[in-house]
């Protein structure tokens, strides 16, 4: 009887007899004919050997690089964002209107001669009411108070009286006028006893009373217009009738 038993790597075999050898060894000294070997099948295909194992990744080329391409294609818009916070609010600005510059404009005209109007009447009231005489040219004009010679001075100026009488019938005029003694715009106070006009000149007309001007007392460097029209110098202190000379 034959046993193949078979083995990884050894295989035996042994033609024995019923006694029960436990190796080839002992198979050789039992067996008369031991044949060990190992057995020869055919094995599975080996590779072409062209696949070696894989090397490590090599050193970047040195060759140059090439020239830069051309821009691609606009890409597509992209989703519209959200929207900003809310800006500060800017400052008003200037409204231009021609037409309002018009309106204003006419307004402007319509109360300049509505003003004009009011002045002539003003004039022919004081002329009527004796508040002032016109002589030739010039109007006098008074209000009828009192005053020092210096709050005289200040109120013609304020008026923007102009000039001064230089003539009999001036003289009259302011006279009529004042209907008491009043203030002449003469005075010495520069150089005593050299009488000029307050708005400067040499007087070119005089009507002194006799004996006048004297400077009297402490010293007299303003005139005053007596009643029956004649002069007298006198102190520049006193109150006398303010009359102030415009042109008509
Ligand atoms: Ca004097
Ligand atoms: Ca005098």
């Amino acid at each position: 009887m034959f046993w193949f038993v078979s083995l990884p790597t050894l295989l035996c075999v042994v033609t024995v007899s019923f006694s029960e050898p436990t190796t080839c060894e002992d198979a050789q000294k039992a067996c008369s004919v031991i044949a060990c070997g190992i057995p020869v099948t055919n094995g599975t295909p080996g590779g072409d050997g062209r696949d070696g194992a894989k090397e490590e990744k090599g050193e970047p080329g040195q060759g140059l690089h090439g020239l830069q391409g051309p821009p691609g294609k606009l890409g597509p818009p992209g989703s519209r964002g959200a929207p900003g916070p809310q800006g500060v609010k800017g400052l008003k600005g200037d409204h231009v209107d021609s037409s309002v510059t018009e309106t204003k404009l006419a307004k402007l005209e319509r109360e300049l001669r509505s003003l004009e109007a009011e002045l002539d009447h003003i004039k022919n009231e004081v002329h009527t009411f004796s508040l002032g005489k016109r002589s030739g040219k010039k109007l006098y004009v008074t209000n009828g108070e009192k005053m020092p010679f210096s709050k005289v001075k200040a109120l013609c100026a304020e008026l923007q009286a102009t000039g001064h009488h230089k003539n009999a019938e001036e003289n009259k005029a302011i006279m009529d006028v004042a209907n008491d003694h009043a203030f002449l715009g003469i005075t010495d106070e520069a150089t005593e006893g050299q009488f000029v006009y307050v708005t400067g000149g040499r007087l070119t007309y005089s009507n002194w009373k006799k004996d006048e001007p004297n400077d009297f007392g402490s010293g007299e460097d303003c005139v005053c217009l007596q009643q029956d029209g004649i002069w007298n110098d006198v102190s520049c202190s006193s109150s006398f009738v303010a009359v102030c000379e415009f042109p008509a």
